[in-house]
């Protein structure tokens, strides 16, 4: 039977990824990873794109995953989860494996899903297979040193968009991959942050319960691509709900709503200043790619409450508290 989202509840699971881990301190990819699988009560298989998640958590000869877990490339994560439900439920069918209400997930970076898995991700989206692709969007290719992806925000600097005198940073906004997914017209796609830990958990279970694919896009904080205190983790992926930078939402069969209104939006910059990937923003020369940002922000905020604003069956929710 499923658990309910209580602390006391969940304190008592244990933990499919356990410690021991050489993900950095502070690091929200692992917090992503244990709250996906302590929102999950039935079995579970697992893939992962090659990124820091893979090469840290399976180091050889060890693996810190209690659960069946496959890596195969950085392209193919979708179409090697694809591949194994396909597996799963032909073997079902053939009488060769009981049939087991199990679950497929699959995680990749912001570079194994916006960039080199894309490819994969699409197909296994349009063949409708029953997963759920979890990206950890930590804005970056870090675990090869910092380099730009698509998910990078403008103005980033990074080891492949450098800041120097010709150059402030990343000079395109991020790709908006959640659009991408709803746009294969999938059961359900969302976007969380690990503060709001119960929102995340209660996607994951709508995700896994889905009738067909499920995409769920995390911001993962990264304190070193972010030049951050491992500290600050939680508080910056706050902030950056509460600047609307990363809109909390869900789209059902096309039909967007909105999980949560900040009572004050707070200006792009709160967010900005904790990072000092962004510093160099904050000279008279570059205050201008500060306001980019901001527009950039505005422009798909509003796009998001017109898109929730339309759908039959959502209703503009009410300012919630933290
Ligand atoms: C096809 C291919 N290209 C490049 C690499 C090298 N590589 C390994 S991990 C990685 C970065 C992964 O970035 P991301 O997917 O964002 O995950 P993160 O490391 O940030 O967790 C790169 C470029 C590779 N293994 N395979």
């Amino acid at each position: 039977m499923a658990t309910t989202l209580s602390i006391r509840e969940l304190s008592e699971h244990v933990d499919r990824l356990a410690p021991g881990h050489r993900l950095c301190a502070g690091c929200a990819a692992p917090m992503i990873v244990r709250l996906v699988l302590n929102a999950i009560d039935e079995p579970v298989v697992v893939v992962n794109a090659t990124g820091c998640l893979e090469v840290s958590t399976t180091i050889y000869p060890y693996t810190s995953w209690r659960v069946p877990w496959m890596h195969n490339a950085f392209e193919n994560a979708a179409a090697t989860i694809a591949g194994i439900e396909s597996m799963y439920r032909s073997l079902v069918r053939q009488g060769k494996l009981p049939e087991r209400n199990v679950k497929f997930v699959a995680f990749g970076g912001d570079g194994g899903t916006y960039d080199i898995g894309l490819q994969a991700l699409s197909g296994a989206m349009e063949r409708g297979h029953q997963f759920l692709y979890i990206c950890y969007d930590n804005e970056g290719y870090m675990n090869t040193g910092i380099q730009r992806s698509s998910a990078t925000p403008l103005g980033a600097n990074t080891t492949t968009s450098p800041v120097g005198k010709v150059s402030f940073g990343k000079a395109q906004p991020r790709k908006d991959l959640a659009a991408i997914a709803v746009a294969h017209d999938i059961p359900y796609v969302a976007q969380a942050s690990p503060h709001r830990w119960k929102d995340l958990m209660q996607k994951v279970r709508k995700g896994v319960a889905a009738n067909g694919p499920a995409f769920l896009n995390v911001l993962a904080s990264c304190n070193r691509g972010w030049r951050q205190e491992p500290s600050e983790t939680i508080e910056t992926s706050r902030l950056a709900v509460e600047t609307c930078y990363w809109p909390l939402f869900e789209v059902e069969h096309g039909d967007w709503k909105l999980n949560y209104v900040p009572r004050q939006k707070l200006p792009v910059e709160e967010w900005l200043k904790t990072q000092g990937r962004f510093k160099h923003l904050f000279t008279p020369e570059n205050r201008h790619v500060i306001d980019e940002i901001q527009a950039e922000v505005d422009r798909r905020w509003e796009k998001l409450l017109r898109l929730a604003e339309e759908a039959p069956r959502s209703p503009r929710p009410t300012p919630a508290s933290k």
